[in-house]
């Protein structure tokens, strides 16, 4: 494995490598070595009242890395899991949507690409008075509030979780309501960036409709491809078209009533409708400790979990795909984004088992198992890339939502390898934000918080393993 050093060499990211490299191979000095990595990661990451998820690529609040850091930072000082929380939901809109940027008004114009004055959420009718995005992201943080007070649970804990819970219970109406566009029961996300996985090849069939091209990108200064390889990145196709498409939803006030009729990408994603899900079945766990209904919440996570099966699961190809509402087909490419409703305590059996079979094959696994961190794409395709973003790296954030799928559906035997796997890559290669999938080697930003965090929390998973929901 390489050791895979920052690839921008920016002075303001942490190197998060570790000093002597080497393999995880027991609960003695690594495991110690490789925690004090990780809390010195997400130290150096804190601002003021959340994490950022890189000083150099992302130096603003985002929400579902948010979630994640909520998750590590209840290992280390539970107090930041709920400031991390609290501060991205200060931002929520009055529609109930969660912003999927809060940009911190401390720096300096140009600090990121697209900026606030890009998206203008000042003119929308809904938006706080701070600048934020017009977006969302997969909803994992009400699963990341109950695991959060589970691992530390007070009084302080407590009443935060008070605090929250309607702002959740608020996010998850937004999600079931306005952005049921194909009203079906399934949420649809009208943007690659909404669903956490930019440049998955999952959005190449919906993406190529989207009318743009390279010319676009002149009027405009990409921040990225000046910290990472441009190879590593998304391209500026891609980027043509993502402004393009923000463009459209923006001047039409981000009012989603407008979306069936004029928007140019609207998708059902699987891992997003999975975290919704999930969403409910954690506030069906945290209601009973805020005095409210856990019912309702089993009702709707029951509802997702059908519609998810009914609407993305394909018999033919044994995983979940998106459907594309604006051809009404679901995308042939076989994405890990398929694997995500493990994550789904009421996933039917049938679905686990061929869910599993799909994780274990060559597409994703290794001589049937999961002994390496899965790919975000399948590994046979002619198209699959393994230093490029989402087509074809390893990234932990997914790799730790599929070994809590495996757990929680009874598959220790395959959550021990991969989770043993998700510990060597940080281990070898330091707090990345991305890796090789073959070599392990780090890509992206070398000092990376959801790495960090959801590091933090596979360790202590090792001594006494985490809550179901
Ligand atoms: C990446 O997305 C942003 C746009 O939101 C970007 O490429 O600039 C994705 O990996 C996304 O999942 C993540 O939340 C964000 C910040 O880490 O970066």
């Amino acid at each position: 494995m390489s050791t895979g050093g920052p690839p921008d060499g920016s002075p303001d990211e942490v190197r998060s490598a570790p000093p002597d490299g080497g393999a995880v191979d027991g609960p003695g000095g690594d495991v110690e070595r490789l925690r004090r990595v990780a809390v010195a990661t997400l130290e150096a990451n804190w601002e003021h009242d959340h994490t950022v998820p890189s000083r150099t690529l992302y130096p603003h609040q985002w929400s579902w890395d948010s979630a994640f850091m909520a998750i590590g930072w209840a290992h280390l000082r539970p107090e930041y899991a709920w400031r991390e929380l609290e501060s991205l939901f200060r931002a929520q809109w009055a529609d109930g949507r969660v912003p999927h940027i809060v940009f911190n008004p401390r720096l300096p114009v140009g600090a990121y690409f697209p900026g606030p004055e890009f998206w203008a959420s000042e003119r929308a009718e809904a938006a706080p008075t701070i600048a934020t995005s017009g977006l969302v992201q997969p909803p994992v943080h009400a699963l990341a509030a109950w695991l959060a007070y589970r691992r530390a649970p007070s009084d302080p804990a407590r009443a935060a979780l008070r605090r929250l819970y309607p702002r959740l219970v608020a996010q998850q109406r937004y999600l079931a309501t306005r952005r049921d566009v194909g009203g079906a029961g399934l949420a649809c996300v009208v943007h690659p960036w909404e669903s956490g996985l930019d440049n998955s090849p999952a959005w190449d069939a919906p993406m190529a409709a989207v009318a743009a091209d390279e010319a676009v990108m002149r009027a405009y200064r990409r921040h990225d491809t000046a910290h990472a390889p441009a190879a590593h990145r998304p391209t500026d196709l891609d980027y043509a078209r993502y402004v393009t498409i923000v463009a459209s939803y923006r001047d039409g006030g981000y009012r989603d009533a407008e979306l069936a009729r004029r928007h140019p990408f609207l998708v059902e994603c699987p891992l997003f409708n999975a975290a919704a899900g999930a969403a409910e079945h954690a506030l069906a766990a945290i209601a009973p400790l805020v005095d409210a209904d856990p019912g309702p919440h089993r009702e709707r996570a029951a509802r997702i979990t059908e519609a998810l099966v009914r609407r993305l699961y394909d018999p033919a190809t044994g995983t979940f795909q998106p459907r594309d509402l604006r051809t009404g087909r679901l995308v042939p490419a076989r994405t890990v984004l398929g694997l995500a409703p493990l994550i789904l305590p009421d996933l039917p059996a049938s679905q686990v088992t061929a869910v599993v079979a799909e994780a274990c094959s060559a597409r994703f696994g290794v001589a049937g198992r999961m002994s390496r961190p899965l790919p975000s794409y399948d590994r046979t395709a002619p198209d699959f890339e393994p230093l490029r973003y989402w087509r074809g790296p390893s990234w932990m954030n997914i790799n730790w939502l599929v070994r809590r799928g495996l757990l929680g559906h009874g598959r220790a035997d395959l959550a021990t390898g991969l989770g043993r796997s998700m510990a060597e890559l940080v281990a070898t290669a330091g707090c990345h934000e991305y890796f090789h999938p073959d070599t392990g080697a780090g890509l992206g930003s070398a000092a990376f918080g959801w790495t960090a965090a959801l590091l933090l929390d596979l360790l202590a998973d090792e001594r006494a393993p985490a809550p179901a929901i």
